[in-house]
């Protein structure tokens, strides 16, 4: 197998405040893509929530709460306030994944808490097509949909302020990214053992919490997923979301725990499907008092990591991935198509909660 080489980036952003004015989040986003395009990245990503504080914190309502979705109208390029991010994008002929907060839209019909469809969703811009070639909508919503009652706590109200994403883990390819790849027209034979791992790039998206379900990485390894992205915003501190025990009684054991769950998640999602990761954190203390991890990551098929942030600040991760990495476990250890038994999985899919075997 050929090498698949390309130079990706991964863009933690540090905090944002409630009232970080827009126009600053846009500048340094483009600071960071300025660096990405300097060292000859392809391919860069953004946190979830990329454009500000992230709100579930806090409680909205009303006009309060819309003014942090962007309205993208089926073309988040054009949509006002993300809109220098994809033109830089265009002008270098850099990929650039992007997370924000989606409005798709009004009517009684949607959503249980407001008339508008909101979801966490994150916009693939692809240089090569010059569009959006996939949008994901983030599945696994942690938190409440009532604010804790304990006044100091902190929320986590997507539940309440999202909708679960209903577009499934689709996996997509991005074209552009390297030479001489199989296409339609160059291949009349497609998924056959000489053609696996020669087409376009083979891409998922997760957000934030997807990245601790090993069903999410899971379907896009069924795709053949070289390289999944995934941004995140993951509170360093906060008992009421993340339970605690007599181990964990300092901010600062949490916070660090915080991180090793963080890289567990995305060191095991990549080793078992077989895929490279980016994962990149939304980062520092927000609204002056609400912490949230780095610890962004590049992950090799193998598990390892290969670059990590030192930082909690704005911080680019560089490296150069090579896709043909991902052919090793995808034809012996994670080989889905010898070693996988689904006759035995039927639970997966059948039940949601636990169910503990009957009494003795
Ligand atoms: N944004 C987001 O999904 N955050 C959650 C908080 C912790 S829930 C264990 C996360 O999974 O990182």
């Amino acid at each position: 197998m050929p090498p698949r080489r390309f130079v990706v980036a991964g863009a933690q952003l540090g905090a944002i405040h409630e009232d970080t004015p827009r126009s600053d989040v846009l500048d340094r986003m483009i600071v960071l893509m300025d660096q990405a395009h300097s060292k000859g990245a392809k391919l860069i990503l953004f946190p979830e929530i990329a454009l500000t504080t992230f709100f579930p914190r806090h409680m909205y309502e009303g006009e309060e709460l819309e003014k942090w979705f962007e309205r993208d109208e089926g073309d988040p390029t054009k949509s006002p306030g993300m809109k220098p991010i994809f033109d830089k994008a265009r002008e270098y002929k850099i990929d650039c994944s992007v997370g924000y907060a989606e409005c798709a839209g009004s009517g009684p019909e949607h959503g249980a808490y407001t008339d508008h469809v909101h979801y966490n969703s994150q916009a693939y811009y692809s240089a090569a097509a010059d569009k959006v070639i996939s949008k994901y909508r983030k599945v696994h919503l942690p938190g409440t949909f009532e604010p804790y009652e304990r006044k100091e706590a902190t929320n986590q109200l997507e539940k309440r302020y999202f909708l679960p994403g209903n577009l499934g883990f689709e996996a997509f390819r991005a074209p552009g990214l390297l030479p001489d790849t199989f296409t339609k027209t160059s291949s009349e034979a497609h998924n056959k053992p000489e053609t696996l791992g020669r087409g376009d790039p083979i891409l998922g998206t997760l957000i934030c919490n997807d990245r601790r379900w090993p069903e999410a990485w899971r379907c896009y390894g069924l795709q053949g997923a070289e390289l999944v992205l995934c941004g995140y915003n993951t509170t360093a501190w906060a008992p009421e979301l993340l339970g605690t025990n007599p181990k964990l009684d300092t901010p600062e054991k949490a916070k660090a725990e915080a991180l090793f769950h963080n890289k567990l998640s995305i060191t095991h999602g990549s080793y078992t499907n077989s895929c490279w990761s980016i994962n990149v954190a939304k980062a520092g203390v927000e609204d002056g008092k609400y912490p949230l991890i780095g610890g962004s990551c590049i992950v090799n098929p193998d598990g390892d990591v290969v670059a990590e942030a030192k930082t909690e600040d704005d911080e680019l991760l560089v490296h150069e991935i090579d896709l043909s990495l991902c052919r090793r476990g995808k034809g012996k250890v994670f080989a889905f198509e010898k070693h996988r038994r689904i006759e035995a999985y039927a639970r997966l899919v059948e039940q949601t909660g636990v169910v503990e075997p009957e009494f003795l």
